[in-house]
């Protein structure tokens, strides 16, 4: 049976039409779902992003990773969520304007389904106004998400916590912000409601927010 090394190792070489099979297999064989998630294929993002970083690797083969462990994640997913989406409202998340990173996005937007929210993915890229605007079509949404991965992007946090309260929403709709270059201090400097370092945490801290 193929183990955790072997999926993180085809998340990493970008083997896209093996993943599937692979994981499928891992899950057949018992392996625990959270355990390939976090220690297969979010730990070889961290990898390919080191060898980015020290130029042993290039965009394409960043891009083919992150495609790898979308479609890894699509026979994931159905072992993630649980059953009953929906119950505790709706909650909107995005990536902020200019980036265009979306597996944490939707690995945190995945947890929050499973911990019972409906979520509204408005996707990459998504300027402050958006999110603005998708509050008025949802007026019975009571919490935002917005996650940036590059630290040139996080000033965006803050024009998304600045155009909610201006749009009248202080207090009635809560903001949680993450990513990697995100902190907790970052998050009060901008007065964000919310902040959580992973997708596991980011579903504890949605469910407290809407309880206070
Ligand atoms: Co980019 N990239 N990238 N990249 N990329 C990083 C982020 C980088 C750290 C790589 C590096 O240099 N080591 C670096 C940023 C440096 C910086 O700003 N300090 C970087 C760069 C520089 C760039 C470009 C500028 C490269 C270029 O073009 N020269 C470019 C920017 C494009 C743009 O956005 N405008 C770029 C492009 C890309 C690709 C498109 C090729 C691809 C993204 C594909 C995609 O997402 N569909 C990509 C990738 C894959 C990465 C790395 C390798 C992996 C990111 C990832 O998916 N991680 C990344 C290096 C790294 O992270 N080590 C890197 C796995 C994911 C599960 O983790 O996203 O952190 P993460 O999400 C976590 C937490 O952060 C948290 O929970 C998630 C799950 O546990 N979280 C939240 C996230 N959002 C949250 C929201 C919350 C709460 C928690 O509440 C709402």
């Amino acid at each position: 049976m193929p183990g955790i090394q072997e999926i993180a190792s085809t998340v990493e070489k970008g083997k896209i039409k093996l993943i599937e099979g692979i994981v499928q297999e891992a899950l057949d064989a018992g392996e625990n779902a959270n355990a390939i998630l976090e220690e297969g294929m979010i730990a070889a993002m961290g990898v390919i992003g080191m060898k980015f970083q020290k130029n042993e690797v290039f965009v394409p083969e960043l891009l083919i990773a992150a495609k790898t462990m979308k479609k890894g994640l699509e026979v994931l997913r159905p072992h993630l969520v649980s059953g009953s989406v929906g119950k505790k409202g709706k909650f909107i998340i995005g990536t902020v304007a200019g980036d265009k990173h979306d597996i944490g996005k939707n690995l945190v937007a995945l947890m929050i389904e499973s911990a019972g929210f409906e979520v509204i993915d408005l996707g990459v890229d998504v300027p402050a106004g958006r999110f603005v605007d998708a509050l008025r079509e949802n007026p019975d949404c009571r919490l935002i998400g917005a996650s940036a991965l590059l630290t040139t992007t996080m000033g965006a946090l803050k024009s998304i916590v600045e155009a909610i309260h201006d749009a009248g929403y202080k207090g009635r709709v809560k903001v949680m912000v993450g990513g990697a270059p995100v902190t907790q201090d970052f998050a009060d400097l901008i007065g964000a409601d919310g902040y959580s370092p992973d997708a596991g945490s980011a579903a504890d801290k949605a469910l407290e927010l809407i309880a206070s």
